[in-house]
């Protein structure tokens, strides 16, 4: 089937949107749409043109690069890079840029100042008219979307994205059941779980088993089941509480690695991966690695990678994001784990937000196997957290000395969250300051500032050599609220300067920084403490969804702060 001239433009059309969704550089996304104009005007058919041998970059509007573009959709019938940002930009911007009235354009600011991302978000920001404030927008586009939105329906408000300690919760008890059914014997979720997303859309599962284990009837009658929506021999799929959509498949042993690698993903990975096969003359799919009618490997995901000349990439990194390349260069990141963490950099106690005491928290810490954890309350700013003043900082210190004393294979240090003002002077006077062990600075108000003024604020803060680690470095709110604008390039370049580092912020609904502020960090030489912000003890062990986010960040054990003794990161923090 060859492809027409107007599918050739209108995937350079889709590819102009989205990059101006991205807010890509306004020349580039031009160069796209007239692009599209010059393909969907000529009089011949482009793919014509190619088959008897012609030189695309003759015709009008069309340069080399773009010759190349339409070469490729000609062949594939897609263009990789849009195939590579569609994996990246939220799926949901799609929608959002289709409805009525909207467009790229308003889709872009709607995404930059409010963080929209989907047609619920867009839903609940029009309901609550924070949309008529926006440049470009007023009362009476709320009123147009929300009228749309409804025309569409629930169709259009698309699946909600399950966070991942919610989506563990819900996993975690079914594979343990589904393990124990007669028959079975290898159960594993792949999918974006595995991949530690810090949200999921549905949850993949597969299995092999023996011919006669009853795996689907029993995983159709687990008691999270909400609602069947499909039982087979192979597949089934089930939804369970919050509205998570699980399909289990049976695969046979021969098929479980490719099977495996192929419904981990992403996507993206898979996609490159495939190809990279092609150029072997192999064919590979979820079912095994062919050539020709020949399965040559499949038992395993390591065997995959090898029949494409790579060596085993962690779940994490399967994103396209660079990982097959260092493969390729045998580059990849010895990725830092649970166990390489020897304390926890951000905790509270009931002085302030917390629920437990002091000891309890230093216990629950020493029980973890840490060596320390620093305790750093709130500042009296927050008054809502009953925020630490100089009298009652000083008291928990002396609390902490005590402690210590009757610790011996464990370290409680002396820290706060001291509070970032509007001007980025800190909650606490220096003097305070510089008796604690431990300063970590974060920003709780003023989130509405203009990015330069945001960035010069956290800098003011930085410029202040008790300063240690920034918390929480965006305070965005997985699913609540985006991030403040702030320019993080520069921020860590200020950082890197002073001497300072970044927080990652284990909390699962914040996980902040994400994976690609990790990378970043990372790529610059700029170390991140991983910390949970505890509090209570119980949140101590949110320190894996941290340590998910970092993998996916390309971290190692030498870029976290706290894989190290104190008495060494004692000497690294020192400013
Ligand atoms: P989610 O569920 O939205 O959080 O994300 P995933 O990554 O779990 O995506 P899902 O559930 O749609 O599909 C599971 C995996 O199956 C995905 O990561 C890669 C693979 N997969 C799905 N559709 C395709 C496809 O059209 N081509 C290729 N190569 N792989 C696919
Ligand atoms: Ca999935
Ligand atoms: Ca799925």
């Amino acid at each position: 089937m060859p492809i027409h001239n107007a599918e050739i433009a209108e995937i350079f059309n889709q590819y102009a949107d989205l990059l101006e969704v991205q807010g890509a550089n306004q020349y580039r996304v031009r160069a796209y749409r007239n692009a599209a104009r010059s393909i969907a005007n000529l009089p011949q058919s482009a793919s014509e043109l190619l088959k008897q041998g012609k030189d695309l970059d003759e015709l009008p509007g069309i340069g080399k690069d773009l010759a190349g573009k339409v070469a490729e959709i000609i062949k594939t019938g897609k263009l990789s890079p849009l195939e590579e940002l569609k994996q990246e930009l939220p799926g949901g911007l799609v929608q959002i840029m289709k409805l009525e009235g909207l467009g790229p354009k308003r889709a872009a600011v709607l995404y930059q100042k409010l963080g929209i991302t989907s047609a619920a978000e867009l839903k609940k920001a029009a309901e609550e008219q924070k949309i008529r404030e926006l440049p470009g927008f007023a009362a009476r586009t709320e009123e147009a979307i929300l009228a749309e939105l409804g025309r569409k329906g629930k169709e259009a408000e698309g699946k909600e994205r399950l966070k991942l300690s919610v989506v563990e919760e819900l996993a975690s008890p079914l594979l343990d059941y589904l393990r124990k059914v007669k028959g079975v014997k290898q159960v594993e979720a792949a999918g974006s779980y595995r991949r530690g997303m810090e949200t999921v859309g549905d949850l993949d599962i597969l299995a092999t088993h023996t011919e006669g284990s009853d795996i689907m009837e029993r995983f159709v009658n687990y008691e999270d089941v909400e609602r069947v929506i499909a039982k087979g021999k192979t597949k089934s799929t089930v939804v369970l509480r919050f509205g998570l959509q699980v399909d289990l498949r049976g695969v046979p042993e021969e098929s479980y690695g490719s099977a495996l690698h192929y419904f981990t993903g992403s996507k993206a990975h898979n996609v490159a991966i495939r190809q990279m096969g092609v150029k072997r003359k192999l064919k590979i799919n979820e079912y095994g690695v062919f050539r020709g009618e020949k399965r040559i490997a499949g038992r395993t995901e390591g065997e995959v990678y090898k029949q494409v000349g790579l060596p085993y990439i962690e779940p994490e990194l399967r994103e396209n994001r660079g990982e097959i390349q260092a493969a390729q260069e045998n580059k990849l990141p010895k990725l830092v784990t649970l166990e390489d963490i020897r304390g926890d950099l951000h905790a509270h106690t009931k002085a302030t937000e917390g629920k437990a005491s002091l000891e309890q928290m230093a216990e629950a810490a020493r029980e973890k196997g840490y060596q320390y954890l620093a305790i750093t309350d709130h500042s009296k700013h927050l008054s809502m957290t009953h925020g630490l003043d100089e009298k009652r900082l000083a008291e928990q210190m002396e609390e902490i000395d005590r402690l210590n004393e009757k610790l011996n294979d464990f370290l409680v240090l002396k820290g706060i969250e001291v509070d970032v003002m509007e001007d980025g002077s800190l909650d606490l006077p220096d003097d305070v300051l510089e008796k604690l062990d431990l300063v970590i600075f974060a920003v709780h108000s003023h989130f509405d500032l203009p990015a330069d003024e945001q960035t010069e604020r956290i800098i003011r803060a930085m410029d202040n050599p008790n300063c240690t680690i920034l918390a929480h470095p965006t305070a965005r709110q997985i699913g609540k609220r985006p991030g403040y604008d702030v320019d993080m390039g520069r921020l860590m370049d200020a950082a890197l300067e002073r001497g300072c580092s970044l927080e990652l912020n284990a909390q699962p609904d914040r996980l902040d920084l994400d994976d690609v502020y990790c990378k970043m960090a990372k790529d610059r030489g700029l170390k991140v403490a991983i910390s949970t912000d505890a509090h209570d003890t119980e949140e101590l062990k949110f320190i894996r969804f941290g340590v998910y986010q970092a993998r996916r960040g390309w971290l190692e054990l030498e870029d976290v702060l706290n894989t190290r003794s104190w008495s060494d990161l004692k000497e690294l923090i020192k400013r």
